[in-house]
């Protein structure tokens, strides 16, 4: 069956789900949006994305024009409608249809788009023998330029930074913030292992908030692993016992190398296994 696109309230198949050449979407990245799991038929922490994607939307004036309640409501039936047991749903707000020119008052008619469907994360052999990074010369957006806590439409400062990575031969990329301190990857949030404690930068580092960062903090206390949100430079990294990755794509995912620097013995280490299987037991229960 043709995937089912949810676009303002109606149901269209892949090839007539459409909107305006004119959405300032396109013409400028204006809009938010979410990347959210399903595992076993079931949104992973729903009101959590949702909360998130409305607060990204009222950080750029941003009217969705529906409740909460009515949004995670279409994120499920369009899960349903794609008959889709475990995949990933994005779901796009955009300005909507203007005309050329940035005025946003020319947007009469914010889109809602959610489309359900699979996902290919990063290949089995990273999570079984860990991810190579390195850090890249594109910093983070400034937070008083726009925060990275709002997840927008343009996405360019995590795609430079992903292709600066790519050439230097890495999947993903480790990006600091203007003061020099690590911030995050181009999709990721980053944790590092020291002395048996967890580490991950603080919201204020210029990061996104991230769901999965959020699940694993509440892991790590209820396994009694003492976690910090402390700020944290490319040494704290590089002399870490354990380091990883967290995203609703990536889930869990071990680096064993960043900048050439092999970190902790160079393989995915004990408390970062033990926290990838209680995500996979919380995501399936
Ligand atoms: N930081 C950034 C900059 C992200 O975009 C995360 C952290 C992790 O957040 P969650 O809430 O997912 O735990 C993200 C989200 C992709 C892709 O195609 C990845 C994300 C978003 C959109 C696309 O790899 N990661």
């Amino acid at each position: 069956m043709a995937k089912q696109i949810y676009i303002g309230g109606t149901f269209y198949p892949e090839a007539d789900a459409k909107i305006s050449v004119f959405d300032h979407g396109l013409l400028y990245g204006d809009g938010v949006f979410e990347g959210l799991r399903i595992y076993s038929g079931k949104v992973f922490r729903l009101g959590e994305h949702v909360q998130r994607l409305f607060e990204s939307a009222k950080a750029i004036w941003l009217e969705i024009g529906m409740t909460h309640d009515e949004m995670a409501e279409a994120i499920n039936t369009t899960v349903a409608k794609n008959g889709l047991s475990d995949g990933y749903v994005r779901a796009i707000v955009t300005r909507g249809a203007g005309s050329l020119g940035l005025d946003p008052r020319r947007c009469s008619n914010p889109q809602v788009i959610i489309i359900a469907d699979t996902i290919t994360l990063y290949p089995q052999e990273y999570y079984t023998n860990g991810l190579e990074i390195v850090t890249v010369s594109v910093i983070r957006n400034h937070p008083a330029a726009l925060s990275p806590r709002v997840k927008s439409l343009n996405y360019l400062n995590n795609i430079l930074a992903k292709i600066e990575g790519i050439q230097a031969g890495c999947i993903e990329a480790l990006m600091l913030n203007h003061k020099g301190e690590v911030a995050e990857c181009t999709g990721d949030n980053i944790f590092v292992v020291k002395d048996g404690k967890l580490i991950t930068p603080p919201l204020d580092a210029g990061i996104l908030a991230g769901v999965t960062r959020e699940a694993v903090m509440d892991l790590a206390q209820e396994l009694a692993i003492p976690c910090v949100e402390q700020v944290m430079t490319k040494h704290d990294v590089y002399i870490c016992d354990e380091c990883f990755l967290t995203g609703s794509a990536a889930e869990v995912i071990p680096v064993v190398k960043l900048d050439s620097r092999v970190l902790g013995d160079g393989k995915p280490g004990p408390i970062t296994k033990r926290l990838t299987s209680a995500f996979h037991e919380m995501v399936r229960s």
